[in-house]
């Protein structure tokens, strides 16, 4: 490790992020638990954490997930960056002690295990999971066009060969179902859903799979346009903000549009750093500044859903 970085402040194996959420479970028992969600293609488990600082009645809850795809390496950062700041903040940081008051937090740190070991071990820009194509020697489907969001029309590919194959049915891939399978059960208190990719530094919301706007667009661009300036101010950096389909491209069977669908109507995905400069392999020492800044705009947009 680089001298005077901490643990929050590298990436980490596959399986020294297990052992991390082993950890951080036992060492919080009573505000940490762990849920297995579900298990991955290759057999891997999906472990969430539950933050949850006490038991008032009706609270609302937010989930977060990262690494859905294998190359985005800070985006697993993120996550326990989040669950460490929370754990360590909490009763200090007056907006976060506010937020875990009245919102249990379920964070998946890795979503896609067999494609981020994957990229520890043989090709660090793999991007999908590791399923089998029973057609062809291709490998992987792009779990953020599995969804049952427009499944597979433009922006997708039924081409197992392609770096955005949809799979062969929504949630053929058991990762994606685990999500959704999740999600479904627990409707009715999750009122937040945030997934974290990167790169490009934009805050985007329903629709990726459509060009038609979001009942509650306005609520979603003012929540994503404040994040997006408090970013600005504090840190100087610039985040783009939108409905995903206007503001990157067509992407049917992503995991915010399905969640919107499903009545999750606070649905954002996060693009983290950079702009490209470093792309997919931000630098260790780039970790504290984009999870800082990503923070920031989780707080700013839990805040407004509580306030809803
Ligand atoms: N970007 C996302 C992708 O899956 C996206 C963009 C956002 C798609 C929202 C669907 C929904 O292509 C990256 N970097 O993966
Ligand atoms: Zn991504």
């Amino acid at each position: 490790p680089r001298s005077g970085s901490t643990f929050y402040e590298r990436y980490h194996s596959l399986e020294d992020i297990y052992y991390w959420i082993n950890r951080t479970a036992h060492d919080n028992p009573n505000r940490v638990k762990i849920i297995l969600v579900g298990s991955s293609y290759e057999k891997r488990p999906l472990y969430a954490l539950k933050l949850s600082f006490n038991n008032r009645t009706n609270k609302k809850a937010m989930w977060i997930d990262c690494g859905i795809h294998a190359r985005e390496w800070v985006s697993p950062a993120f996550c326990l960056w989040f669950v460490h700041y929370s754990l360590s903040f909490y009763n200090i940081n007056q907006d976060i002690t506010h937020i875990l008051d009245n919102m249990d937090v379920y964070v998946l740190p890795v979503l896609n295990p067999d494609g981020y070991k994957y990229t520890w071990t043989s090709n660090r820009m793999w991007r999908k999971n590791r399923s089998i194509s029973k057609t062809t020697s291709c490998i992987g489907v792009d779990l953020n066009r599995n969804f049952d969001a427009n499944w597979c029309t433009e922006g997708a590919s039924h081409d197992p060969c392609t770096e955005i194959y949809c799979g062969t049915f929504p949630e053929s891939e058991p990762e994606s179902q685990a999500v959704a399978n999740f999600l479904r059960s627990h409707k009715d208190t999750v009122q937040l859903y945030l997934t974290i990719h990167s790169y490009s530094q934009m805050l985007l919301f329903p629709y990726s799979c459509t060009l038609e706007e979001a009942e509650n667009h306005r609520d979603l661009l003012e929540m994503a346009q404040e994040a997006a300036q408090k970013i600005r101010r504090y840190y100087r950096n610039i985040y783009r903000y939108g409905a995903g389909a206007k503001t990157i491209y067509f992407a049917p069977g992503g995991s915010d549009d399905w969640a919107y669908n499903l009545g999750i109507k606070y649905s954002f995905t996060f693009e983290l750093q950079d702009r490209g400069r470093y792309g997919f392999l931000l630098p260790p020492s780039h970790i504290s500044g984009a999870c800082n800044e990503a923070l920031l705009a989780v707080k700013t947009i839990a805040l407004k859903v509580i306030q809803k």
